[in-house]
């Protein structure tokens, strides 16, 4: 993919914060470093909302439109804003941002400023406003509203000059007028270069930086939505949090410093940073953001893990739900929307912890004390003094076994602890269950076997300023098991590996449902020709069985060679080790498969950063943003079958799979990847494989 993530020059930053601070107006000790302004902490409270990627690709099954297609294909069958808002309700989910225009243009709401709209689409006979259904009915069901609107813009055939910033602008205007109160405006950093452009049909180079006039769109939303945060990777309200697959780091601060964002920036924060820029954790239900008939969603069980890793890490989690070409969220994914808010709901419903004395190494005064760590908006303060060391515990009326702690500190004092133990008392002695870094918001500590104890304590560890803490909480899972992962190698040989302990993995490969009956996963099993996998978990301890986890396999990559390549290490990619092409060169690559396939399509995966830990190094290379395809029989004359660009793969590290329009026979296969995205010196990814089913 070709882009470039940096939107926000660092002056703009002076611009930005300076909503009042809420730190300033509070009681208590004197805030610490950097705190949230009022519009970032109500944000922060929400905790979990929605995405919503609906546009032209449910109906063209891609990920980035091109910019070129019709109107006319625009068409959801029987869209319903309720039935989306109401699946999202049932996840427990506070709100949803919608994407009012993707990279392709293509606008939900009937824009004053284009053709390329619903207005000129069948859906309704040209009537229809999704942007004005969604928020409607997200105000009916008790739902906040946001939107995306996509800077970068396939279709506009003056993308790229200064009429199309004008353009953005008003239609930025429209958005933040036309449908009422926002809660987070998402400007999407993804530029790619490539687009149909009103027909012009190239690629266009912007300096995201500068082209988009930040200043302006911050002043059109500060004005029309004073209390709706705004989203980019850093230096708006709300960072990217660096990756797409939902996992904020251990720990994630939420304020940075002055230097460019970075992915890894984005992922930890810096501690003692200036600035109060939080991150936000955003993945999708499904593997892509759009709707894509051969995909299915994550289970409740992973859902869960996502929030601990998001939301018990201190971020805000931000998760897509991808509506059909009907215009309805499917079945099975409202079915693991409402089963994750089910285990949720029962995790949180009773907190193990009422009732107990609480008692603290040291309080601040009055208002302060100890008791007030389990009290609704409560926080405990010790004496400003009492830093590395302080401690607070909690002796419970009764013996309680629990698998969740939960603290938080108030964050409107700033950003206080850094270290920190969580002990239980054994046959009267201190048991160290975990040490961590970073409490924040909230710190949501999931143990792998549930404990028994009379008294819990918070043992500060280091700190930059006394500890502020409240929203204590032990709690007890229901039992919950995810489906285990399913991997093979370039040997062919299939692994499963279960996210927790102690438990047993049974797998089929004829395509019937595993069960407990099921072959017992000891040890690898050879699959080169490929099949269909599918792995069920069982904790016999807690007599709970897991969703089901399947895998389709193609042929792998046994007996295959590396006839030519425009690398320096050309047999590293078939040594599990990745490509990497040469510096300001196209990379090419020829495979010779050892046998002929009918060839449906290829894969490539990306993701070098895992194999090449050299920082210098891999800050030079990209995935690749393109590719032209061909195959052939002899190795020596090759038919060209496919040309395109891999969507969106800067971003997100999965697995690419592009299939050919029709399948070819042959032996061998090329690949041209004509550039890096983000224009990086050199091409390189991990894997590539084929399609032959
Ligand atoms: C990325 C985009 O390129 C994807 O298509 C998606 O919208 C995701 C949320 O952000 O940068």
């Amino acid at each position: 993919m070709m882009m470039d993530r940096r939107t926000l020059s660092l002056s703009v930053f002076a611009g930005l914060v300076g909503g009042p601070s809420l730190a300033r107006t509070a009681k208590g000790p004197v805030p610490f470093g950097a705190t949230p302004s009022a519009r970032q902490y109500d944000w922060q409270r929400l905790e979990t909302y929605g995405f919503m990627h609906y546009t032209m690709n449910a109906f063209t099954d891609r990920e980035w439109g091109y910019g070129d297609e019709p109107v006319g294909l625009f068409n959801p069958t029987d869209f319903s804003a309720d039935q989306i808002v109401l699946a999202a309700k049932g996840g427990g989910l506070k709100g949803i941002i919608l994407t009012a225009k993707h990279h392709d243009g293509f606008c939900l709401w009937p824009s004053r400023y284009t053709e390329h709209s619903v207005k000129f689409s069948p859906y309704k006979n040209g009537k229809g406003d999704i942007v004005g259904e969604m928020a409607e009915a997200c105000r009916k069901h008790g739902l906040k509203f946001g939107v995306y609107l996509s800077p970068w813009d396939r279709n506009h055939a003056e993308y790229g000059r200064p009429a199309y910033v004008e353009y953005y602008h008003n239609q930025l205007e429209e958005l933040t007028t036309q449908y009422g109160p926002l809660f987070e405006v998402w400007f999407d950093g993804a530029n790619g270069g490539d687009g149909y452009y009103g027909g012009a049909r190239e690629r266009r180079k912007i300096d995201a930086l500068t082209y988009y006039g930040w200043d302006t769109v911050r002043a059109i939303v500060r004005k029309n939505q004073p209390h709706a945060v705004m989203f980019a990777d850093e230096h708006m309200d709300v960072r990217w949090v660096g990756n797409e697959h939902g996992q904020a780091g251990d720990p994630c601060w939420p304020t940075v410093d002055e230097t460019p964002y970075t992915m890894a920036k984005g992922n930890a924060g810096v501690r003692g940073g200036k600035i109060w820029n939080p991150a936000e954790t955003n993945t999708s239900i499904r593997p892509g953001w759009f709707w894509h008939a051969d995909e299915s969603p994550r289970t409740p069980a992973n859902l869960t893990r996502v929030y601990f890793e998001s939301v018990g890490r201190g971020t805000t989690l931000l998760l897509n739900l991808a509506p059909d070409r009907r215009g309805r969220v499917p079945d099975a994914d409202v079915a693991s929307l409402s089963g994750w808010k089910a285990i949720l709901d029962k995790t949180f419903a009773r907190n193990l912890a009422t009732g107990a004395k609480v008692t603290a190494s040291s309080t601040y005064g009055e208002g302060f004390g100890p008791a007030q760590a389990l009290k609704a908006n409560g926080f405990w303060a010790a004496r400003t003094s009492d830093k590395a060391g302080a401690w607070i515990r909690f002796d419970l009326p009764k013996a309680q076994t629990f698998d969740v702690i939960r603290t938080a500190e108030d964050i409107r004092k700033g950003v206080r602890v850094d270290d920190f133990a969580i002990d239980i008392l054994e046959s009267g002695r201190w048991r160290t269950l975990q040490i961590h870094t970073y409490i924040g918001y909230k710190r949501l500590t999931r143990l792998s076997a549930p404990v028994t104890t009379r008294a819990v304590r918070i043992r500060i560890l280091k700190a930059a300023a006394s500890p502020v803490l409240g929203d204590f909480g032990l709690f007890l899972m229901p039992p919950v098991l995810e489906e285990p992962s399913i991997g093979r190698d370039r040997t062919g040989q299939v692994k499963l590996s279960a996210a927790e302990k102690d438990v047993q993995l049974f797998y089929t490969v004829d395509g019937s449902a595993p069960t407990t009956a099921s072959t017992l996963f000891t040890a690898p099993f050879p699959l080169p020709e490929g099949g269909h996998v599918q792995a069920v978990a069982f904790s016999p301890a807690r007599k709970v069985l897991s969703a089901v986890s399947t895998a389709k396999f193609d042929v792998a990559p046994v007996g295959w060679r590396v006839v030519s390549a425009s690398s320096d290490t050309p047999d590293a990619l078939l040594e599990g080790k990745g490509f990497v092409g040469r510096k300001g060169q196209p990379a090419e690559l020829v495979l010779d498969l050892g046998k002929v396939y009918d060839l449906k399509g290829f894969t490539l995966t990306p993701g070098v950063q895992d194999i090449y830990l050299d920082v210098n190094t891999v800050a030079q290379m990209g995935a690749p943003a393109g590719y032209i395809a061909s195959v052939s029989a002899d190795g020596q004359t090759f038919t060209p079958v496919a040309e395109g660009e891999f969507s969106n793969i800067a971003n997100s590290r999965s697995e690419q799979r592009i299939r050919f329009d029709t399948s070819h026979k042959g032996r061998y296969l090329k690949l041209v990847l004509p550039r890096a995205v983000q224009d990086k010196p050199t091409v390189a990814f991990s894997s590539v494989g084929v399609i032959t089913r």
